[in-house]
């Protein structure tokens, strides 16, 4: 296949990436045919290519793009026959919010709870290069930030109240379809369901029943 995106794994093969799990659900918005190749946090020299060492990373034929905002940006500008990603100019420069929304508060407030169970998924020769890269990130040790998984919890449930309330009027973000902005919120929500090791919404919730629509919209599996 000429389209192929390389996709974060952990040992187990679970794609846990909330950057890649946006990617996967533009190139379904776009209609887009790909395939994954799994790839390892140690993994630098696969990717050397794109210039940068972080995945997404999308082979379209020729071309290879990474960094998920810009692949969006790519996707929108090679298949503007396909449905739009953001819609008009306003609705783009609201996307931007959530963006920086998502990654400002919904990030920290799941790697909070997820970080030490991220390594414990990991594969053993990703597992030092995590600890010691997340341990500098944070500043504290793997276990000292899983001491604090308590008051990590409260914090994610403040975060989420206002997609809670969301979702109890309408049924996506962008609307009555899903968009870059569902993809975004998405992926990071997907990344901390996938992982936690203790519930992060009860069965009931609004988000979760969301998260059922976005994978439905565009034929995704929950598993
Ligand atoms: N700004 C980038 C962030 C990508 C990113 O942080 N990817 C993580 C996986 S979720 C990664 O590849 N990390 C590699 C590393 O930490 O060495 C994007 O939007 O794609």
């Amino acid at each position: 296949m000429s389209r192929q995106l390389y996709d974060l794994t952990a040992a187990d093969g679970t794609r846990f990436s909330p950057y890649c799990w946006r990617v996967k659900l533009a190139l379904a918005h776009k209609n887009l045919n790909y395939e994954t190749i799994p790839w390892h946090f140690t993994e630098k020299a696969a990717i050397a290519t794109s210039g940068q060492e972080k995945v997404p990373v999308l082979r379209d034929g020729a071309n290879i793009v990474s960094d998920s905002q810009i692949i969006a940006d790519y996707l929108e500008r090679t298949y503007p026959n396909e449905e739009s990603l953001f819609g008009d100019p306003p609705a783009r420069a609201l996307i931007m919010f959530v963006k920086d929304w998502a990654e400002t508060m919904l990030h920290p407030a799941i790697s909070h709870i997820i970080v030490a169970d991220v390594h414990r998924r990991l594969a053993p020769q990703d597992q030092p290069y995590f600890r010691q890269t997340r341990e500098a990130m944070f500043k504290r040790s793997l276990e000292e930030i899983e001491a604090d998984r308590p008051a990590a919890l409260e914090r994610f449930k403040a975060t989420v109240k206002p997609l809670q309330r969301l979702f109890s009027h309408q049924s996506f973000i962008a609307g009555v379809s899903p968009n870059w902005a569902d993809h975004i919120v998405f992926g990071a929500l997907r990344w901390g369901t996938l992982i936690s090791t203790t519930p992060l919404l009860p069965e009931n919730d609004p988000i979760l029943d969301w998260m059922g629509r976005v994978l439905s919209t565009y034929g995704m599996q929950a598993g």
